[in-house]
Order: C-alpha cells, then structure tokens, then sequence
C-alpha cells in the first residue's frame, strides 16, 4: 500500500513538471495547467484521464457508439460482414452473386451424377459392366463449359484485383500503421505528423481500480481500443503498414483491407469507408503471445468532425483537401494552419503521450490518453 502510494506521488510529480516544460510556450495557460496537475496529483489514474496538454487543445468530439448490425462480429453470422467500401461493395456482390452460385451449382451437379451412378450401375441392377472408354461430344462438353464457367468468374475476378492494387489519388489521407507486439501505432503524415497509440481495453474485473475499462460505447469485448483511429467518410485512405518487431496484418474486414505490416518494409493499400460508424478489425498475422488481443477500430465521421479530431490531438489541417486536385498551393496550407495555430507543435505533440505513462501490464507500453470523456 505504502509502495503504491509512493509511485504515485513519484508518478504525479513527474506528470507535473511535464505539464509545465509541455506548457512552456503558451504564458497563460502554463500556471494553472501546473496547478491542475498538482491538484490532481494524489489521484495519478485521473491526472492521466485528463491529459495537462488537452488545456490547450480544442475537445475531441464524443466517441461515436458503434452499431452492433455494422462494422463487428454479429452473433451466428456465417456471411461476409456488411461492406462499407467501393472495392467491399463489389467483392461482397462478387462473392453472393457469382462465387457462390456457381459453387452450388457445380456441387450439386456432381452430387447428382454420382447418386445416379451409384444407383443406376450398382451390381444388383448392372450385372455386366460398360466398356466404353471414349464419348468425343461428352469429352468437348466437359472442357468447353469449365472453361466458360472460369471464364465468366475471371473477368470481375481480375477486375477486383486491380481495383484492390489501384494507387491512391492524390487527395487520399494518408495514415502509417505501425504494428508492435501487441499494439497498434498509427501517424497521420498529413495533419503535422501525430502518433496515435490504441491498445485494446479490458473488461472491469481486469483493470485496477481507477483505471480505463471497456465500456459498451467503447465497443465489443476484445474489439474496443482506448484510442480509435478517425478517418473522414467518403474519402480515399491510403494506409501505409509497417512494422516495429515481428509481421502484423492491419486488417478491417468490413472496409475489405489487410494489408501485412512487416518490418523494414512499407507496405502500401487504399480504401474509403462511404458510412459513417464504427468499425472493427484485428491483426491477421500470427505474431505472438497476444496476437489476438491487438484489435484495431476505426471511426468514420464527416469531414468537419475529422478536422475537430485532428486539432483535439495537435494536429495541423495541413493536408490535401477533397476537393482540391492539386492542393500543393503553399499558401492554402498557410490559411489552414492558421486556425491551429494555438495548438501546440507536432514535435510536442509527438512527446506528450509519452507523459501519460499507463502502461498496460501485460504489454508494458505507454498508453495513450485515451478518449476524454
Ligand atoms: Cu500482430
């Protein structure tokens, strides 16, 4: 108890001077920013909570409650999930109306045939055996109409596949994954370069007291993450997948993406969520003791609700606009960076999870701030 105690009066006093060198710049805000720290400092759970650098940064908006119909495991399901994405939305089509006609088909055929010679030619019924040994028409039929059939699968086949592999366009968002054992750390490049860290939340009877838990707003059980990933509805991703340790997968199957994120290597796939909600994928690569418990949930939310977002985590509203084809206009960028310009730098941005040092027992990672809520 005693020992408990202590770390977190070490732990408290670390949390305040970082707030104070994190404030340094802003004049106003730093002092209070310290006695916020300091007040709150018997109570390192809740001084963590309420991160010291979010004074300054606008609120991130509330945490979208996820659809149970949409974008996670439904109960006794045995289809593709719902999809939400262009490239989903054929391969869903492909798959009901093509694949698994044609596979019905084909078995039950072959059922048939071999009921009916099972039945017909048994040797009660078909005492002396055919001899014949060639049919030139059943010979052609039965080259002809595999090939058709494969014909007919490969021409939406090969198109997908294309389409899958397509590079973004130019006004595609893009977000580097990187996977560790056993988390998820993601970048957005073009907001000014700030880090997400999600680690996946644990049910109540897991956690210390005092600690962030899953909730039913969070999401599923082993699906929910102390920070989702916000992506803006309607626009290309391109999602760049790395990796820190051993191979991960970054996978979202309701968005149709897994991409492998191997280390030293970048690895490059494009989607776009056209609904907003909630959605849930995991690592898809066998990657260690806590393979499963590394899930990955991606929130899809309007244009104004990203950019809100974005400046609630220090980012910059730098990047390429949907609209714009060719947004490499300098001084575009200059307008929009102004309204953030209160935030703080990315560099400090990039530092400041690192004060909020929760580490997850069993991955022994430094947490992010997690969702205010
Ligand atoms: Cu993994």
């Amino acid at each position: 108890m005693r020992k408990t105690g202590l770390k977190s009066l070490l732990l408290a006093a670390g949390l305040a001077l970082a707030s104070t060198s994190g404030n340094a710049q802003e004049a106003a805000p730093a002092d209070t920013a310290a006695s916020a720290a300091t007040a709150a400092a018997p109570d390192a759970a809740a001084a963590n909570a309420t991160a010291p650098a979010a004074a300054a940064t606008p609120a991130a908006p509330a945490l979208v409650q996820p659809d149970p119909e949409w974008g996670q495991p439904i109960p006794k399901g045995i289809a593709l999930p719902e999809q939400v994405s262009p490239n989903g939305k054929t391969a869903l089509w492909f798959h009901d109306a093509i694949l698994m006609p044609i596979i019905v088909v084909i078995s039950l055929f072959v059922l048939a045939l071999l009921v009916w010679v099972v039945v017909r030619y048994r040797r009660s019924a078909h005492p002396v055996p055919s001899k014949t040994t060639h049919n030139t028409f059943i010979e052609v039929v039965w080259t002809v109409i595999p090939v058709l059939i494969l014909v007919i699968i490969a021409v939406p086949s090969i198109g997908l596949l294309s389409a899958q592999y397509k590079p973004a366009p130019a006004d595609a968002l893009t977000i580097k994954a990187i996977g560790n054992q056993w988390y998820w750390t993601y970048q957005y490049p073009d907001n000014g370069e700030f880090e997400i860290t999600a680690n996946m939340l644990k049910e109540k009877d897991e956690v210390q007291p005092g600690t962030r838990f899953r909730t039913d707003l969070d999401g599923p059980r082993l699906l929910a993450v102390d920070n989702r990933i916000v992506v803006p509805v309607g626009r290309p991703i391109r999602l760049i997948t790395t990796s820190n340790d051993v191979i991960h997968s970054w996978a979202l199957p309701a968005a149709w993406v897994k991409m492998d994120a191997v280390p030293g290597r970048l690895n490059e796939v494009t989607f776009q969520i056209d609904r907003p909600g909630v959605y849930f994928g995991q690592c898809s690569e066998l990657c260690g003791a806590r393979h499963a418990y590394m899930p990955i949930a991606v929130e899809a939310v309007s244009d104004a609700q990203f950019n809100q977002w974005v400046l609630s985590k220090g980012g910059t509203l730098g990047g390429p606009e949907p609209s714009a084809p060719a947004p490499t206009e300098p001084d575009a960028a200059n307008t929009l960076n102004a309204s953030a310009e209160a935030t703080p730098a990315p560099a400090d941005n990039v530092a400041a999870p690192a004060a909020n040092t929760t580490s997850q027992a069993a991955t022994a990672n430094p947490a992010g701030a997690g969702n205010v809520e």
